[in-house]
């Protein structure tokens, strides 16, 4: 990477916090990544994406604004990044997968808060995310209580911190609340921006970000061969991308991966072999760089072939069908699709269990790993009810809560281990 000292300065970072960050991530990289056997070519321009994560996208950040584009982040999926590609805005994500600065963290939060929100709040206050101090707007979303709560703290501590309301039920009235919500957001949008959303700008951003889902859902469609032509790790790497890259560059190279793997499915070529137990993640989302729990399934005998989370599948799934020709019928459209998200915010939330079922019935996985991060208390309630659905269909289904520390990586192992042994027998 070449030498970015200069603009990480001027976003402000803390220098040796920010160095003693890459150094970790860079290294974990190496270990589990890249130390991986016949991983498709393809891989190579994630494995560039992620060298240069926080030096050359960074850098594309910041000449965009100089340009005067509005760079806009965002924690959750139904902020749609349709409405930002509209005012010409570049769309990041936020939300992080490393626990660093937890102390820092727990001077403004409570100790039993997700890993996810304490992790967002260390990177802030230890000043090392350039993608956070590169946003002009930060969005946040009445999602779950953490997540509330925890915007009202960092307020004070962002430029420009706007919340988003949310529906918690499927109702008529929930989809009214959306669509409003969509359309304060996009009067937003066009007064940060100074640019008007038109049906043209639009639709133009629906298109990109239906290309970028197909490409996706493109991959995910292949992961259905056996032999896997991908492992879960880069899979979920490509969706972790996802919430960082251009889009259409993103796009283009996730398309020319799958050109590759369609003729690892035609030759029976695999990451694993034939025949290794095949395995679903369901749960939280896994935010860059969390990677512990994938790298101990697949280094325990089993492969992922699917991850129904926002990081995955829930992020990715629904495409708009964007062929309205008025600006009220487009935004109609734009809800219909995010309001499709099951997210374990919302109750009843009975599609997602459903979807689980379907995911492994196309993808053929003989077994479900419920993830739930510590304290999450939406997806840790609807642990239960699931594996116990899923396990009278006949989908063995283990339940996991941890965290982002490795304390608990041996035990996950043993567990996880057993599981796979419970899948080779049956
Ligand atoms: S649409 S999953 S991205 S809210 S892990 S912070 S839920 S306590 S991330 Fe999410 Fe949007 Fe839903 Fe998806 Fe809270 Fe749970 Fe923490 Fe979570």
């Amino acid at each position: 990477m070449a030498d970015y000292t200069k603009m990480w300065t001027e976003l402000g970072l803390d220098l040796a916090g920010h160095d003693a960050l890459l150094g970790v991530l860079g290294g974990a990289y190496t270990d589990i990544f890249l130390s991986q056997k016949n991983r498709p070519e393809g891989m190579k321009y994630f494995d560039f994406v992620m060298s240069e994560v926080h030096g050359l996208r960074i850098q594309e950040l910041m000449d965009a604004k100089a340009q005067g584009r509005k760079v806009i982040g965002s924690y959750c999926v139904f902020v749609p990044e349709e409405l930002i590609l509209a005012v010409d805005g570049v769309s990041v994500g936020l939300c992080a997968g490393a626990e660093f600065n937890s102390e820092g963290a727990e001077t403004v939060l409570p100790r039993n808060t997700c890993a996810l929100i304490k992790s967002a709040f260390g990177f802030k206050l230890g000043r090392v995310c350039p993608y956070l101090e590169a946003s002009n707007v930060v969005v946040g979303e009445n999602t779950c209580d953490g997540k509330k709560k925890s915007y009202e703290m960092l307020a004070p501590m962002v430029k420009d911190l706007y919340v988003m309301d949310m529906p918690q039920m499927k109702s008529a009235s929930g989809r009214t609340l959306l669509k409003e919500e969509y359309k304060r957001f996009a009067a937003k949008l066009e007064a940060v921006s100074g640019k008007k959303i038109t049906i043209e700008s639009l639709k133009k951003g629906i298109d990109t970000v239906n290309a970028k889902r197909a490409a996706v859902k493109r991959l995910t469609a292949l992961r259905a061969a056996d032999p896997a032509p991908i492992s879960g790790l880069d899979a979920l790497l490509i969706n972790q991308v996802f919430f960082y890259d251009d889009p259409v560059r993103f796009t283009a190279s996730v398309n020319t991966l799958c050109d590759e793997l369609e003729e690892r499915v035609k030759k029976r070529t695999g990451v694993f072999a034939a025949k290794t137990p095949r395995l679903l993640i369901s749960g939280c989302p896994m935010a860059v760089p969390n990677w512990k729990l994938p790298m101990l399934i697949e280094s325990s005998g089993a492969v992922i072939v699917g991850e129904e989370s926002c990081v995955g599948e829930r992020g990715a799934r629904w495409i708009t069908d964007a062929k309205s020709q008025t600006m009220d019928g487009l935004l109609d459209q734009l809800t219909d699709r995010y309001f499709n998200i099951d997210c374990a915010i919302f109750t009843p939330n009975p599609s997602r269990v459903a979807y689980v079922k379907d995911m492994a019935k196309k993808l053929g996985a003989t077994g479900v790993i419920h993830y739930s991060l510590q304290f999450c208390q939406p997806y840790i309630m609807e642990s239960g009810p699931v594996e116990n659905d899923l396990e009278k269909s006949g989908i063995p289904t283990l339940r996991l809560e941890t965290d982002y520390s490795q304390e608990d990586a041996g035990q996950l192992k043993t567990r996880i281990e057993a599981f796979v042994e419970r899948l080779q027998k049956k």
